[in-house]
């Protein structure tokens, strides 16, 4: 039995990158056959031909099959997994509202054909943005699958995150634990090292030998390098991140299916740490049997409240709008 997979926006950047490294079994393992979907829109149609091309010429021998497609119904068809990466940008004078207004028109029906088409097991990754709640506004619409079944990408801030930290402790990043992403996949997000470990001691503690001030350090160094990480790279590298989004959707798609002790996904919330029920918001998680399960009873001190709070009113606030919308 193969995993088939759909891949929406997979004539775009990431979606280029995402395929190969699928195809090659990072995902899913080295004994897991794939069948891909590649679900596009009229415009995205040849990139993704093109790309479904050059899967063919790279010989992958998990890969048993790929289809390229802009109807959604047969994209979604038996889907076991749905990676939702495309998505509307932002354009010039775009206001917020416009942007969920038109990444609405995206993933409600998106939600729909899912609910309609894909597998019953089906596991849902959103990572176009806004990712938070473009993965609310799916799993609404997606009668009869239940909201858990729908997640959405924190995973390239917490490798962000947990690379910085490495750096500024000099350890290996795989000596880092514990570093948590919470709230919206935003500038508001809050990277949260206060129970993260290097090599099992307090990261908080090896910090001060080196920065002295540790909240100075976070507030003013730690916190907006990993918030505004996105927008570096665009600058230096002339266009936004691709491979490293693609490497952190591997990442928590593999976490998701195979178990992790912990990491961080948006997943819904049942008012966990004070998050509004039904927000998707990013948490600590573990994942087993297939399952995220938000890791309860940290310890939330008061500079980690009010920023939480922060990030979740953005949350609430995308909410109200797409309500508005009448997308909930
Ligand atoms: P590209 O513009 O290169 O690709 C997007 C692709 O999606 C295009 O080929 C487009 O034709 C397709 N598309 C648009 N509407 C579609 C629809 N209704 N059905 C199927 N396909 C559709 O963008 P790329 O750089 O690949 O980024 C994709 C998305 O990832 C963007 O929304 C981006 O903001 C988001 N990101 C999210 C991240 C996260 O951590 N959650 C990080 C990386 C990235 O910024």
């Amino acid at each position: 039995m193969a995993t088939t997979i759909t891949l929406t926006g997979a004539g775009g950047q990431i979606g280029y990158a995402l395929l190969f490294r699928i195809a090659a079994g990072d995902m899913l393992g080295p004994d897991e056959h794939v069948r891909l979907r590649l679900l596009e829109i009229p415009q995205g149609l040849k990139a993704a031909e093109g790309a479904a091309l050059e899967l063919q010429d790279a010989a992958f021998e998990l890969l048993d099959d790929v289809e390229v497609t802009d109807d959604a119904a047969v994209g979604f068809d038996g889907a076991n997994l749905a990676l939702l990466v495309g998505a509307r940008p932002r354009g010039p004078g775009m206001e917020r509202g416009d942007l969920l207004a038109a990444n609405g028109g995206i993933f409600a029906p998106q939600g729909r054909a899912i609910a309609a088409h894909a597998a019953s097991d089906v596991r849902v990754s959103v990572v176009g943005n806004p990712a938070n709640t473009n993965a609310l506004i799916a799993a609404a619409a997606a009668d009869g699958v239940p909201a858990e079944q729908f997640s959405a990408l924190t995973r390239l801030d917490e490798n962000r995150a947990r690379a910085q930290l490495a750096a500024a402790l000099d350890a290996p990043v795989a000596d880092i634990r514990g570093v948590t992403i919470w709230g919206n996949h935003s500038a508001t997000q809050y990277p949260d090292i206060s129970h993260a470990t290097v090599a099992g001691r307090p990261a908080a503690d090896a910090l001060a030998e080196r920065v002295g001030d540790v909240d100075a350090w976070l507030d003013s160094e730690f916190i907006p390098r990993v918030a505004k990480r996105g927008a570096e790279i665009i600058e230096v590298r002339g266009s936004s991140s691709v491979a490293s989004a693609a490497s952190a959707t591997i990442d928590h798609v593999r976490d998701w299916v195979q178990g992790a002790e912990w990491t961080s996904a948006a997943v819904v919330s049942r008012g966990e740490y004070g998050v509004p029920e039904g927000l998707v918001s990013s948490f600590p998680v573990r994942s087993a049997g297939g399952r995220w399960q938000i890791i309860e009873g940290l310890e939330i001190d008061e500079r980690s409240r009010t920023r939480i709070d922060a990030s979740v009113a953005e949350l609430i606030d995308e909410r109200e709008a797409v309500r508005t919308l009448g997308l909930l």
